[in-house]
């Protein structure tokens, strides 16, 4: 298996009828379905996970959609600098600098099989690069482009599990 632990699924994660919104501040809102996401080009890359909480998951193989394609079909409107990725589980959502959040991959397998919903199915971010580990998102179901930095609260949700 991954090596990554297996945390719980909260009750507000239902990945029956999953899509993904593209929204904000935009030309063309979109929503993409997993068959939508199955007919764009992917890309496949290997890396180390490694937690605040003090644990390392080695040579995780992500396979998935760059975002920055994902993005591009909402036709992001100029005045566009930042992002705020939205989960399924409740107020959970992390804001990235649009330029880091194009190059990052929302991952749909890991390992080569589907991405199990324990890991995040049917969409994880996974940011490239160095990166704090609550910026990995799981069930992922909206990304909304923004003018200005939006307040998140990802950082502060993680670092209250750790004690
Ligand atoms: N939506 C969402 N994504 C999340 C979190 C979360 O609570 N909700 N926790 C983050 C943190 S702090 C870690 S370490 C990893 C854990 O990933 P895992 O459950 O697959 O081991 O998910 C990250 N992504
Ligand atoms: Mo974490």
């Amino acid at each position: 298996m991954s090596g990554l632990p297996e945390h719980a699924v909260p009750d507000e994660v239902d990945t029956d009828d999953w899509r993904l919104a593209v929204r904000g501040s935009v030309g063309q809102p979109r929503t993409f379905d997993a068959a939508d996401l199955a007919d764009l080009p992917t890309e496949t890359f290997s890396a180390d996970f490694d937690c605040e909480a003090g644990w390392v998951a080695e040579g995780l193989s992500w396979r998935g959609v760059r975002v920055g394609d994902l993005l591009a079909r909402a036709e992001p409107s100029p005045e566009s600098r930042f992002a705020l990725v939205h989960a399924m589980d409740g107020d959970y959502a992390c804001a990235f600098p649009l330029d880091r959040l194009e190059s990052a991959v929302l991952a749909l397998e890991l390992d080569g099989e589907p991405l199990p919903v324990a890991h995040g199915g049917p969409a994880r971010l996974v940011p490239t690069g160095d990166g704090d580990c609550w910026e990995s998102v799981k069930w992922v179901d909206a990304i909304e482009l923004t003018a200005d930095r939006p307040d998140d609260t990802a950082r502060e949700i993680a670092l209250g599990r750790i004690d």
